[in-house]
């Protein structure tokens, strides 16, 4: 199964480069799927493609410079042709769960300056509803424990993230809460009150963002929307 999950993520991310075009500046994504994606990007690069991509994290940073992409930053751009990112829940209407790689800011930051935004999944990351995958919340590390009581207060249980037995720290210096909410009944809401604590940087919600989805199984990678 891992080795076709990792087939499925392979296919989405170059059926997403179909909409790369010559002279586009792109936000790329963070996670595996995106790993496929700027791999597949270094090749065309190498046949002549001209691109350039703000990555939406250091890992993707490091990739993107090993598969031969050109970074730039905001200081250079103001609007992105397109981005390209993973997800790691998709429910109705396209809202998404994103955070687990710990890029959450950043990743929703690229964006959220993006003209449009493609998501690349295997099909095992399309849900009925959010919330089986914890919700990944970025808060300051200043009283992190209070911020935990306040989103406790919405029905989770936040777990403060580690990683190789040391608290994960985001690549903006902040930590990382794995919200359990368990169901997700209304993403808009839930994302409104958790901007509304004190201690919060930003939710894993990913509301009304996702332009096209496309999603890769055993058929293929299929553009859903
Ligand atoms: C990033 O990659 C994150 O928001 C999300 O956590 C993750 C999906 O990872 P993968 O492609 O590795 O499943 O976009």
């Amino acid at each position: 199964m891992a080795e076709n999950q990792d087939l499925y993520k392979k296919a989405a991310a170059e059926k997403a480069v179909e909409y790369v075009e010559d002279g586009m500046v792109l936000g790329l994504g963070s996670g595996t799927t995106v790993y496929w994606l700027l791999k597949r990007l270094g090749e065309l690069v190498d046949q002549g493609l001209n691109i350039k991509g703000i990555p939406s994290s250091l890992r993707t940073a490091g990739w993107a410079k090993e598969f031969g992409i050109t970074l730039t930053d905001f200081s250079e751009v103001e609007t992105l042709d397109l981005a390209i990112d993973g997800a790691d829940e998709i429910g109705p209407d396209f809202q998404l769960t994103k955070g687990g790689g710990g890029s959450l800011v950043r990743e929703k930051l690229v964006n959220a300056h993006a003209k449009q935004v493609i998501i690349i999944a295997d099909q095992s990351k399309m849900v009925d509803r959010l919330g089986n995958f914890p919700l990944p919340v970025e808060v300051l590390q200043f009283a992190w424990q209070r911020t935990a009581d306040k989103i406790a207060t919405l029905g989770a249980k936040p777990v403060l993230r580690e990683r190789d037995g040391e608290v994960f720290v985001s690549n903006n210096g902040n930590y990382i809460l794995d919200c359990a909410f368990g169901s997700i009944e209304n993403p808009h809401a839930l994302h409104n009150e958790l901007k509304l604590l004190l201690g919060v940087v930003e939710t894993g919600l990913f509301i009304d963002m996702t332009d096209k989805v496309i999603l890769a199984g055993p058929d293929g990678a299929q553009v859903i929307n």
